[in-house]
């Protein structure tokens, strides 16, 4: 039992940050790597992956401020086709030198290396030849890039299966849809394909490193109630069947929720399921669940007649333009008059993280790692090379600190991995929207001089770690 009264994080708590490999690598299509369908797919007005932090020439350099910035865990993704190429078959030993460097001087600086082994990254390659996540062949090739990794990397003590399974469903540019077959339907097939390949991973890991700690890293947005109505307090618990349970219940228990079924087999668009499957996928438990959480949303309800709504993001940065979704007949998300918002309009709650950690944990009491959190800024550099993000720094203190208030209410968390260690290329809005403690100086147009500069958020998460979170509280 946790102690109640004096309570600070676990020993073992481990403090990191996180990248992602076409995020921050460059060299996307050299050095023997092929295109990823993200890296396609990005949004085009702003800058393309061929760059990005130019974390493959400088990422020596870029551990050495790991290490000065006191890191104890840094979660980074392995690139499927910086691996294989041609998405199976022969592996680019460039690719598996470059990752084993990383890891290699990860060690040597007592850092953990937290490995996230497929982060929206399908080989396009794969997309062609069958249609990628729509395809169950797809389940054979990501078992057996798995078993690449596990075999060359068997050092690694924590693995992270499938990043933000959830999202890849949502957002417009992670995936590629045949546009012959009903969009909803084709959702739900590659969902379940893709749980498979997730739960294959899990076997596999199970049976090559009976050692190392393995989950999934959900992005997860609690929806609240828009008023107490009853119509819309129960809107809000379908959302979040939909939008979380339905991934989180494959993972932790292995069944579809019988609403989300329902909700499935009633419009049509249930998946295919062979007979093995839900045993496959209930036999791989995992060790942890990864939790991405970047802010809450508000919902209504809304009648079975209204016109269907997309989700429309905002991309620049500039105006509050986000249209939210719905499902009619279940839930239309709407603005919450209570919390701030970013340039981006995220929602800013850090009670929501509280309140979402206390949720998961009661549901499936499983450990909890905080694989990404963190807030897209401007960040302007002055004349004498600072960079003042404040608002990063209240964004980050008022997370911990609600963070720690779980960890007293009892939920066992065992790291804070907050997005970015680097500036990075935001999938949806370029290197306009930065998340990194470390600045690099580049912009979406122009390459600049890649100069790797310390933001005040760097020097404040240097005191949060080595005083062991002590320093939230001063
Ligand atoms: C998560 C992704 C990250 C990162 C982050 C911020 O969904 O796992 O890869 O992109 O969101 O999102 P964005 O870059 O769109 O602001």
């Amino acid at each position: 039992m946790p102690n109640q009264t004096n309570l600070l994080f676990p020993k073992s708590f481990l403090w990191g940050a996180a990248t992602s490999a076409y995020q921050i690598e460059g060299e996307h299509l050299s050095h023997g790597k092929t295109l990823s369908v993200v890296e396609k797919n990005m949004n085009k007005n702003y800058a393309d992956p061929s760059v990005a932090s130019g974390h493959y020439q400088h990422w020596e350099k870029d551990i050495e401020l790991m290490k000065e910035l006191g890191l104890k865990a840094y979660r980074f993704s392995i690139s499927w086709p910086r691996i294989l190429p041609d998405g199976r078959g022969k592996v680019n030993q460039q690719g598996i030198d470059f990752y084993r460097g990383i890891i290699n001087k990860l060690r040597e600086n007592q850092i953990e290396p937290i490995v996230t082994i497929y982060h929206f990254d399908l080989p396009q390659c794969l997309q062609e030849e069958y249609g990628g996540w729509s395809s169950r062949k797809v389940i054979n090739d990501f078992e057996a890039y798995c078993e690449i990794l596990f075999t060359h990397f068997q050092d690694v003590k924590y693995w992270l299966t499938i990043n933000e399974q959830s999202n890849m469903f949502q957002l417009p540019y992670l995936m590629e849809f045949d546009p012959s077959i009903p969009l909803e339907k084709q959702k739900y097939e590659m969902n379940h394909i893709m749980t498979l390949a997730h739960a294959k991973a899990i076997h596999l890991c199970r049976a090559m490193l009976p050692e190392a700690k393995i989950g999934p890293a959900l992005g997860v947005i609690p929806n609240y109630p828009a008023t107490s109505k009853p119509e819309d307090i129960l809107a809000a618990k379908h959302a979040d069947d939909l939008r979380t349970y339905l991934f989180m219940d494959l993972y932790m228990k292995g069944t579809y929720k019988p609403f989300v079924w329902n909700y499935l087999v009633e419009k049509g668009i249930e998946p295919t399921i062979e007979a093995d499957d839900m045993e496959c996928i209930q036999t791989a438990t995992s060790d942890f669940i990864g939790i991405n959480y970047y802010q809450s949303q508000v919902v209504k309800y809304v009648p079975p007649g209204v016109e269907k709504k997309e989700l429309k993001m905002n991309y620049d940065g500039d105006n509050d333009d986000t249209q939210y979704d719905n499902v009619p007949g279940i839930f239309e998300g709407v603005v919450n008059p209570y919390t701030a918002k970013t340039r981006w309009d995220w929602d800013i709650d850090p009670i929501g993280f509280r309140y979402l950690l206390n949720e998961i944990y009661d549901r499936y009491q499983v450990p909890i790692m905080i694989t990404e959190n963190g807030i897209g800024t401007l960040d302007e550099l002055t004349e004498n090379k600072q960079i003042h993000d404040q608002e990063r720094i209240d964004f980050l203190r008022d997370h911990l600190l609600q963070m720690h208030a779980a960890i007293k209410d009892g939920v066992e968390v065992w790291g804070y991995i907050p997005w970015s260690f680097i500036d990075l290329l935001s999938t949806s809005s370029g290197f306009r929207k930065r998340y990194g403690f470390v600045y690099i100086d580049r912009n979406d147009t122009d390459i600049k001089t890649l100069e790797r500069l310390k933001k005040d958020s760097f020097y404040w998460y240097q005191k949060v770690i080595a005083s062991h979170g002590r320093s939230l509280f001063l």
